[in-house]
């Protein structure tokens, strides 16, 4: 069916279907790596790209194809590429849009390995990188050298929550001829869509909001213009970060329920933050929600929702936040984030560990910041937990 003039909770249950053999409801998980040719004429059409039948399974897939598509329809993209994880997205968008001698300006709170990559790895290969606190425009005009060519941001910010002002971005890089480049994981295109706000390149690690139920990992990337889109999709495939068949289908069977995940998510975001802004052990909060979010305003203007990701910070410091994470009963102590269950973690010793404690401090991750991934439970229960929880502190 095609779905481009239908509503977004339409687009998220038929964007992407495709018409096979049996006329299965779903799409089918084609689990092969490789293609059969109807002769040797049709073999060497598909290479030549005189016919688009599939070859092999890094280049495309059936169901593959039908996750890309999904997404780049749900983000008002050209075209969708599919890879094995966030990161597999992130470092296929860095290796295609950067050489030797180029500069990339990004989000300083990023997601810890998203930095490193660039500070320990990319830098071998003459990459140049800075990191700016991205909130503030100033500071990105402020790092532009001649030879910068991608201004990646991270909106709000895993885990500070800072909101960086995406069309602000885009004159700007379209002023210095820059790519803009965002990482769209904490909203999903639900609740934020930064190409129509003026991005040229949006990624996700599908591991979080977009899969939703912490069974899988996976990445994506979608672009404005076919000109980026290839440059991408040529290096993804030639790194070998291809998404997996069937992890393209289990990202397809939890991206149907993206819309009722969130608003349930972010409605018991609400009520949690508003018990936690006012908890006696509880020193600072940042929840986009909140009035006292620094970018409240913005948040309201640029998202359609403030979302279910917070950060806190405990009167007691790390040791108060420890002895938290150490009793919570329900919440589960773990990494990543945007799942039906609520999550607790440390960022400062555990996602952002590999960023120096310098760096980590100049971006805003202190020490006694803790975050929190609200889940699909019953938000009483969540509070019930956190109250328990910080009885013991
Ligand atoms: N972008 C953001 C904003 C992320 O939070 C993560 C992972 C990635 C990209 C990378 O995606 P992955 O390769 O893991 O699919 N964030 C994690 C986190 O905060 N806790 O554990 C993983």
């Amino acid at each position: 069916m095609n779905t481009k003039n239908k509503g977004f909770n339409t687009k998220l249950i038929h964007a992407g279907e495709i018409e096979e053999p049996y006329g299965s409801a779903t799409v089918p998980i084609y689990q092969t790596s490789t293609f059969r040719f109807k002769n040797a004429k049709h073999g060497a059409d598909c290479f030549s790209g005189k016919s688009d039948g599939y070859i092999y399974t890094r280049l495309a897939n059936p169901t593959i194809r039908a996750f890309e598509q999904s997404i780049a329809e749900l983000e008002n993209a050209y075209d969708g590429i599919a890879t094995s994880s966030g990161m597999g997205a992130i470092t296929s968008v860095y290796m295609a849009l950067l050489g030797a001698g180029d500069h990339i300006i990004s989000t300083g709170a990023v997601y810890g390995p998203a930095r490193g990559v660039l500070e320990f790895d990319l830098s071998r290969f003459g990459v140049e990188s800075s990191f700016v606190n991205t909130s503030d425009i100033e500071n990105i005009i402020a790092a532009i050298k001649p030879n910068t060519r991608v201004l990646y941001i991270e909106t709000p910010a895993n885990p500070t929550m800072e909101i960086t002002d995406i069309l602000a971005c885009a004159e700007i890089a379209r002023k210095h001829n820059l790519l803009l480049v965002v990482d769209n994981t904490f909203c999903s295109p639900y609740l934020q869509k930064p190409l129509d706000l003026g991005a040229d390149v949006v990624l996700h690690s599908v591991t979080k909001f977009i899969n939703g139920h912490a069974d899988i990992v996976g990445g994506v990337i979608v672009t404005k213009e076919p000109r980026v889109y290839k440059k991408v999709r040529h290096m993804m495939t030639y790194m070998g970060c291809n998404m997996d068949p069937t992890q393209a289908y289990m990202a397809l069977r939890g991206l149907k329920t993206l819309a009722l995940r969130i608003e349930r998510a972010q409605n018991n975001a609400l009520c949690l933050a508003e018990f936690i802004q006012f908890h006696p052990k509880v020193s600072w909060i940042k929840y986009p929600g909140l009035s006292s979010h620094p970018q409240y305003a913005l948040a309201r203007k640029q998202m359609d929702g403030p979302g279910s990701m917070m950060s806190f910070g405990l009167k007691g410091g790390f040791k108060a936040g420890e002895k938290l994470m150490d009793n919570v009963r329900l919440a589960i102590l773990a990494v990543s984030l945007g799942g039906v269950e609520t999550l607790i973690q440390h960022p400062a010793s555990m996602t952002h560990a590999a960023v120096s404690r310098k760096h980590k401090l100049a971006a805003g991750i202190s020490d006694d910041l803790v975050r929190l991934s609200v889940g699909i439970e019953d938000v009483d229960d969540i509070i019930e937990d956190l109250k328990q929880a910080l009885n013991h502190v």
